[in-house]
């Protein structure tokens, strides 16, 4: 039997999850310019490298796991039962670019609750334009993460991504 593995993308509201779960899925989510337009779990499939196949939950943005909304109520419920079908064997922390700071708090709280954790910083298209720049080894390192560097937009990082998830273990 192939390997399958719970993969749930978590981040703050409008940082590109469901562009995410749409790039790594084929599938065509509800994706806009505005916070919350997930309001609650979607599922899709995504075949990785070596045969291993990847259950991926796109869930509702969230600031942080101290409930304030139902939404984030949807994203708690899930990280703190680890019977839940969907619990997630790797747990896809999703940012974008140039909110990277403000995010790392829902990432560290995750991190805290010691499921194994991926950084995804989205959007990478913008930092030319806002004269960003980014060490990710220097970060990898801090932050005790793997990170990919992605742009759902220009479809850059997607494969790289899809090899992170692969090797969640590592
Ligand atoms: N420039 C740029 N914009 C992006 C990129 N990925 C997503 N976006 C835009 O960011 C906005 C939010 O995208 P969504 O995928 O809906 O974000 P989300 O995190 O699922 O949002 P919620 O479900 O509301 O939390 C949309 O306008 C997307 O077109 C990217 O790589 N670059
Ligand atoms: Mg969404």
């Amino acid at each position: 039997m192939s390997k399958q593995i719970n993969v749930a993308l978590i981040g703050n509201p409008n940082t590109g999850k469901t562009s995410v779960f749409n790039a790594l899925t084929g599938l065509n989510q509800k994706v806009g310019n505005y916070p919350g337009i997930t309001v609650e779990k979607k599922e899709g499939i995504c075949k990785l490298p070596r045969g291993v196949k990847a259950h991926i939950i796109d869930l509702p943005g969230t600031y942080s796991l101290n409930a304030s909304s139902l939404d984030e109520n949807v994203v708690i419920e899930l990280l703190l039962n680890k019977n839940d079908k969907d619990f997630p064997d790797v747990a896809v922390v999703v940012s974008d670019v140039e909110n990277l700071k403000r995010n790392l708090l829902l990432f560290t709280q995750i991190k805290d609750l010691e499921i194994p954790t991926l950084l995804v910083i989205n959007m990478a298209d913008r930092m030319k334009y806002k004269g960003i720049s980014l060490d990710i080894d220097y970060l990898e390192e801090q932050l005790n993460t793997k990170i990919a560097l992605i742009s759902t937009r220009k479809k850059e990082g997607i494969e790289d991504l899809k090899q992170l998830i692969t090797n969640y273990k590592d």
